[in-house]
């Protein structure tokens, strides 16, 4: 990327795009969760409350495939990064998977949730949770069955978003990877990096909703893009 000079606050957003090499579906493509999967039955409260049981097992399917899920190229480009930045960096990925962790990440935020995680509505409890939860398992902390996916559904307000607008805010660069830009408050970032002045940059297989709000926009699949532009940034 022309010259990183000046360049020391780096927030990066990322979608199911970055995740679909490791095998996980993303959600507007042909064969894309929300096909069979109509967003309002399994991804709001309003489905939950209406039929809890479909809303369990959708997300113990997907809990199941996250946990046979392998992180590729660009999740392991994006540790390399992680490890070596020394200025400021914020992931913050809508991915309910674990995959970014999983290739050694550490400064990632799910502003979306974790497929691996249990919320007890009883006791505001979370738990780490590989098991399903379609059988109506007790909390560990409280006994109570209640526990619900620790995902935020559409209506619900997303994780740490006053930890993402204070690292937008010092953004110098702004880089959206696998997102097709059609969710808010994510699809709005791009516009609150810029008038933050960040540069910014898109890295997706086609042009995403907000492509127009980039200065540069990189097409292709991750696994190629990311580990190329990490290698720019760290030389
Ligand atoms: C909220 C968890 C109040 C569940 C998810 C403003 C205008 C209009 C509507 C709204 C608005 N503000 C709020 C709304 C309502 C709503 C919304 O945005 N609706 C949309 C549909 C219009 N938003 C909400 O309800 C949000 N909550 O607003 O609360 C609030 C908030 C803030 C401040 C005040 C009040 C909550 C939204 C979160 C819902 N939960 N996920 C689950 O995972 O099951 S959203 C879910 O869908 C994902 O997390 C993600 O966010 C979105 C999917 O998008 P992507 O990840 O981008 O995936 P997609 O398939 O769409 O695209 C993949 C892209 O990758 C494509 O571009 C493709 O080309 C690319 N790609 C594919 N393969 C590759 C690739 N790229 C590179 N390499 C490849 N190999």
């Amino acid at each position: 990327m022309r010259g990183m000079a000046g360049i020391r606050n780096i927030v990066i957003l990322t979608g199911a795009g970055i995740s679909a090499e490791s095998g996980l579906r993303t959600f507007r493509a042909d064969d894309g969760l929300w096909e069979n999967h109509p967003v309002e039955q399994v991804a709001t409260p309003q489905g939950f409350r209406r039929d809890p049981e479909l809303v369990q097992r959708f997300y113990d399917e997907r809990r199941v495939n996250v946990l046979a899920a392998e992180p590729n190229a660009a999740h392991r480009a994006l540790a390399r990064l992680d490890s070596e930045w020394d200025g400021e960096l914020l992931i913050v990925t809508q991915n309910i998977d674990d995959l970014h962790e999983r290739a050694g990440a550490t400064r990632v935020l799910h502003m979306h949730g974790e497929a691996l995680s249990a919320w007890c509505l009883a006791c505001d409890a979370r738990h780490r949770w590989t098991g399903t939860l379609l059988d109506g398992p007790a909390c560990p902390t409280c006994g109570e069955i209640a526990l619900r996916p620790d995902i935020v559904w559409f209506g619900e307000m997303p994780y740490e978003m006053e930890r993402i607008f204070a690292a937008l805010a010092r953004a110098d660069l702004f880089v959206s990877i696998g997102t097709s830009g059609a969710v808010y408050p994510a699809a709005g970032f791009v516009q609150q990096a810029k008038s933050a002045r960040a540069r910014t940059l898109e890295l997706n297989l086609e042009r995403s909703q907000g492509s127009g709000w980039f200065d540069e926009s990189r097409l292709g699949p991750a696994s190629e893009l990311v580990p190329a532009w990490v290698e720019e940034v760290l030389t």
